[in-house]
């Protein structure tokens, strides 16, 4: 049979419809995925505050960005159409974001509203307030606004100062020294972003290494930062001043990360994923692949506008399980349900721990990932802080649901290449938060033309 991969609107969702044939379909060619959304959102926001214009290319055309573009517009920041291969930021200057008429929405991107919240917060007599979506509205926004009040930050949320939506009143802040519980680039970004207004050393300590894309770009565009790798400790001194500087976005390792997966996985694949973001802070996916022996191979290494970049070749091998957890985990958060669909294909029982943090996504990914691929009949057990998945079990086509999770929609229709019969993967759109061409691309590497939406 020829595979099928169609998409059915019943608006306000999408369902799409997997099925490929019982002898599985090998993957080949060369892609590019859209540019990384981390990077793209600080282009913005960096571009934002900066003095003098901000160029970038390869910019993210995803909801997410596109939620941190409106709400940077409404504050008076000139964005050009975000669709031009160049998008240009005329920035503001630093402090200068202008008081918004209406409240500012972010969507589903705890990115924009977290790292957002360091600006308003440190913008002197300016009233905010902003929202999202209703997911993004049941994530834990105090993990930021903790910090930004011991700064002397005036913010007030529902369910005492915890959910949005939150109203912020703009204050000159203080420096501090801040000791995250947790790894997150969000917590730290969200607090050295505040510290550029503020007078001092505002330094941020981490239990472990974080993303790093904030201080790389925070440096470029002229901020003094100092890290200190050994106590996984960030320091900005501010007040800084910022220049707007040239942007070039790599592709989102994230989402190249359902490639690899989709490879490694369908017998005969062989398939390279061209221009993929390798910032080491990124990379625990190719880390976690390797230790179960996949044939992955990195090729024409470079350097882009500050983060090093490559083409990446998988080609199936035979997976084996493995133990994932510790200091390995911040490195490929946003890749555990597409890891934990290669574990069910490998050899063994695979064991992620320390990844409780997944229980605060867009959905609680943990919770969400085990019942999905046990209703296809994957042997999976749920634990506090991670996934037990016992490689090797049948799986069988059956209705899963998306819960409105990007990453969680592309993983199960990644499953569903060595699923056998029909898989239905209801709320699909969300992929389109940080993947809009997703269906595009896996239909190219089956060797089809996408099935528009009927
Ligand atoms: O932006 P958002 O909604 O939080 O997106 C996610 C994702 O899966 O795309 C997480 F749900 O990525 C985060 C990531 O998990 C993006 C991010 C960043 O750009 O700084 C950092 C990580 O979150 P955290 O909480 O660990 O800082």
């Amino acid at each position: 049979m020829t595979p099928r991969i169609q998409l059915t609107d019943a608006a306000p969702h999408q369902t799409l419809t997997l099925e490929f044939p019982a002898e599985g379909v090998a993957l080949t060619g060369r892609v590019r995925v859209p540019g990384d959304k981390s990077i793209s959102h600080r282009s913005l926001m960096l571009g934002a505050i900066a003095r003098g214009e901000t160029r970038i290319q390869g910019l993210l055309l995803g909801e997410d960005p596109r939620s941190t573009a409106a709400c940077f517009a409404a504050m008076g920041v000139g964005i050009s159409p975000l669709e031009a291969e160049w998008v240009t930021v005329q920035g503001v200057g630093l402090g200068n974001l202008q008081e918004p008429a209406d409240v500012l929405n972010a969507g589903n991107s705890g990115t924009t509203l977290r790292l957002m919240l360091g600006l308003l917060a440190s913008h002197p007599d300016r009233y905010f307030a902003v929202t999202g979506d209703g997911s993004l509205r049941s994530r834990p926004m105090d993990r930021v606004i903790k910090p930004l009040t011991q700064m002397g930050a005036a913010i007030w949320g529902r369910q005492n100062n915890r959910l949005a939506p939150l109203a912020v009143r703009g204050q000159r802040l203080k420096p501090i020294h801040y000791q995250s519980p947790v790894a997150s680039a969000q917590i730290k970004s969200c607090i050295l972003l505040a510290g550029l207004m503020t007078e001092g050393k505002t330094t941020v300590t981490e239990p472990s290494l974080s993303r790093d894309h904030s201080e790389r770009m925070l440096r470029a565009f002229g901020a003094d930062i100092s890290v200190d790798p050994d106590t996984c400790s960030v320091t900005v001194h501010g007040p800084a001043t910022l220049t707007g500087q040239t942007v070039v976005v790599p592709g989102d390792i994230s989402s190249a990360a359902f490639w690899l997966v989709a490879g490694a996985i369908t017998p005969g694949s062989d398939l390279v994923i061209e221009n993929v973001g390798i910032n080491p802070t990124r990379t625990g996916i190719l880390d976690a692949l390797e230790a179960m022996e996949a044939d992955i191979t990195l090729e024409n290494r470079r350097d882009v506008t500050g983060e090093p970049v490559a083409d990446l070749r998988v080609r199936h091998s035979r997976l084996k399980a493995a133990h994932f957890g510790g200091d390995l985990i911040p490195r490929l958060i946003d890749e555990v349900p597409v890891l934990a669909v290669a574990a069910l294909f490998a050899e063994g029982t695979t064991v992620i721990t320390d990844a409780a943090e997944l229980r605060v996504k867009e959905c609680d990914r943990l919770s969400v990932m085990a019942s999905q691929l046990a209703s296809l009949g994957a042997q999976i057990e749920e634990q506090p802080d991670g996934l037990t998945i016992h490689g090797g079990s049948p799986l069988t086509g059956a209705v899963v649901d998306s819960y409105t999770d990007h990453r969680i929609a592309m993983a199960m229709a990644i499953a569903a290449l060595r699923t056998q019969g029909v898989m239905t993967v209801k709320r699909a759109e969300a992929a389109a938060v940080s993947y809009p061409s997703f269906r595009a691309t896996l239909a190219q590497l089956c060797g089809l033309s996408p099935t528009p939406a009927s």
